[in-house]
């Protein structure tokens, strides 16, 4: 039978087929080659709830761990944890990277003490990715979030407590996600989300995952050039090809941060983000 991994936890592995969940394991064997993720198709054997064949994925995302995924919601919080944007960059960069198309949830809009919006709209034009504004009291972009939902694999990832476990239950009721706390001590939130379940929404997938504490880029300065949100166009311009546009001549990044088509805390964070990267890539 055919089915796609949902959740997994050690050698177990539950597995929708025929709107049904199976709990499967897989040999050793099937193991020591290929291990299965969230996200994989595959066939197991009914009866013995074996799992013989992991199908070609597209990719496997390694943070989350998912396999397959098209999607990337980046979610970020008004407060509690509190907005960054070099937060976002990072995720962005990372979602880039990876060749997964990025989104953007600013949520808890409802703890806006006056509305933000159009600053952040400022910083976001020169991004041209879909950004939506969520809250549990009030949620007028969820119908738009739907759309982008439909017939596809997508994850909703960011630090914990930012609300992913609050927006899937807003979509979905049924799936009566575990909410967590947010801990003024620890200045974050408890991880309530233990790890990755999706979950079937209008003919495609959502995952639940849990929350970064850290997520490290793993690549090379010239990688986050091209990779950085905003830039991936505009690197094809600059006048010599492994331009890290940092300050050399004919530097079409540069050229607009100084005319404003680029904001400049978006620069700055650029260059923070690319400081501690390696020269080269390390893991080819
Ligand atoms: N004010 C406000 N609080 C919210 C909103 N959405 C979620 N919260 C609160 O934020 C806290 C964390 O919510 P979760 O949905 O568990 O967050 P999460 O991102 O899934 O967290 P992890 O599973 O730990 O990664 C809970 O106390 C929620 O009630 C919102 O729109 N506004
Ligand atoms: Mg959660
Ligand atoms: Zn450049």
């Amino acid at each position: 039978m055919d089915g796609i991994v949902v959740a997994k936890s050690f050698n177990q592995f539950m597995v929708l087929a025929e709107k049904r969940t199976f709990r499967c394991q897989m040999p050793k064997t099937l193991r020591n080659k290929l291990v299965a993720w969230p996200g994989d198709f595959v066939n197991f054997n009914k009866n013995s709830q074996m799992i013989e064949e992991v199908f070609p994925r597209t990719k496997l995302l390694a943070r989350p761990r998912i396999a397959n995924l098209e999607q990337l919601f980046i979610v970020m919080s008004i407060e509690e944890p509190l907005f960054s944007w070099p937060l976002v960059y990072r995720y962005l960069s990372y979602a880039k990277f990876n060749d997964i198309k990025p989104l953007l949830v600013i949520s808890k809009v409802d703890k806006m003490l006056e509305n933000l919006e159009p600053s952040f709209e400022v910083q976001l034009r020169h991004l041209n990715i879909p950004v939506f504004y969520t809250s549990k009291y009030k949620n007028d972009s969820l119908d738009r979030l739907k759309d982008y939902l439909s017939g596809k694999i997508s994850a909703f990832a960011g630090q914990s407590g930012v609300g992913k476990s609050s927006l899937i239950n807003e979509i979905c009721p049924d799936y009566k996600q575990t909410i967590g706390t947010y801990s003024k001590a620890l200045g974050r939130g408890r991880h309530e989300t233990k790890g990755v379940t999706l979950f079937p929404f209008e003919d495609g997938f959502i995952a639940d995952t849990p929350g970064f504490s850290s997520l490290e880029l793993e690549f090379g300065k010239r990688d986050l050039a091209m990779a950085f949100p905003g830039f991936e166009q505009l690197a094809l311009g600059c006048k010599f090809p492994h331009c890290l546009h940092q300050n050399e001549a004919g530097c079409l990044v540069i050229r607009h941060v100084k005319d404003g088509k680029i904001p400049l805390e978006a620069y700055h964070a650029y260059l923070e983000l690319l400081a501690p990267l390696p020269h080269r890539k390390e893991s080819y």
